[in-house]
């Protein structure tokens, strides 16, 4: 696929199937995926790529026990940043993760052990979270003496509300299980995340590209809008994809009595 071969990637493996179904899997268990800057370098130059090479989704997934425990704090503590080096990390971060938000292919992650701190950031970029039991989220930087920079402060607090992400910065509060869920911090808890991910991942890249593009963009961009503007985007966007061509099979069989029908299956 389109420019995916040339990518230079040491701390992240990157693969595509021939449904074109991509995954991308945090290589540094040894030091639980914590997120040095040449990963999110990684991250930007991966989800630069993917939606351009006509990838249909997108898994995110981790090696070892943790899906990842945040900012490189070994890498931080050594290069003694100054405010406005931190500044440019921070920027970098959300590069990538805006990328990945508003890039317009489905990203599912599969979580296990740690999504703490910019492990969190980074799984709340993507647009369907699943969690097997070991999975636990937490958000420790007030107890490391710092902030976060990867954009919780956007999207940690629109999974959960405001109230609780301050909670699990104040006290160090840990969710997990189902509570986790009640929360929003994911949508799913099941034995096995990689399979049910799978099951996702398949069922999304049935639709077409343009509806799926949509869905994985236009949502966050009219979050951000104005319930006045979000309206007329709305109706923008949905003028182009409600007219597409590949809509036109589905409605035809529709209209014909021979479309799937929305039930539940039992
Ligand atoms: C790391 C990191 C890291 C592990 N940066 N090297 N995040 C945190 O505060 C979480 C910090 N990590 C932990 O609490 C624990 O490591 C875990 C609970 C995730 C895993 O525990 P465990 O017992 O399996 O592993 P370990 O023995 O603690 O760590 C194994 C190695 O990974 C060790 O390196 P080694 O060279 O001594 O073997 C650790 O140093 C290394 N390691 N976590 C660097 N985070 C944009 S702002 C975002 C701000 C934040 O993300 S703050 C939250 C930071």
């Amino acid at each position: 696929m389109r420019g995916i071969d040339s990518l230079d990637l040491k701390n992240i493996l990157l693969q595509v199937d021939d449904q074109g179904i991509a995954t991308v899997t945090l290589n540094r268990p040894e030091k639980r995926n914590a997120l040095d800057l040449a990963t999110i370098d990684e991250l930007v130059d991966i989800f630069v790529t993917l939606p351009r090479a006509g990838v249909r989704a997108v898994i995110l997934q981790a090696k070892g026990d943790h899906f990842s425990a945040g900012l490189d704090l070994v890498e931080h503590h050594r290069e003694e940043r100054s405010a406005a080096d931190f500044m440019h990390v921070c920027l970098r971060w959300h590069e990538a993760f805006n990328k990945m938000e508003y890039g317009g292919v489905p990203i599912i992650a599969v979580l296990k052990g740690a999504v703490v701190g910019g492990g969190l950031e980074l799984a709340s970029a993507a647009h369907i979270r699943v969690a097997s039991h070991d999975t636990y989220f937490g958000l420790p930087e007030g107890q490391r003496g710092l902030f976060t920079g990867g954009g919780a402060t956007i999207r940690v607090a629109d999974l959960i509300g405001k109230a609780r992400m301050i909670d699990m910065m104040l006290s160090g509060r840990l969710y997990r299980g189902q509570e986790a869920v009640d929360v929003g911090l994911c949508q799913y808890l099941v034995d096995d995340a990689e399979a049910k991910a799978w099951d996702i991942a398949r069922a999304a890249a049935q639709n077409p590209p343009l509806s799926n593009f949509a869905i994985c963009s236009a949502i966050s961009h009219m979050q951000n809008m104005s319930a006045l503007d979000a309206a007329y985007a709305e109706a923008v966007v949905a003028g182009v994809v409600n007219t597409q061509e590949a809509a036109k099979e589905r409605l035809a069989s529709f209209a014909k009595g021979t479309a799937a029908k929305v039930k539940p299956a039992d």
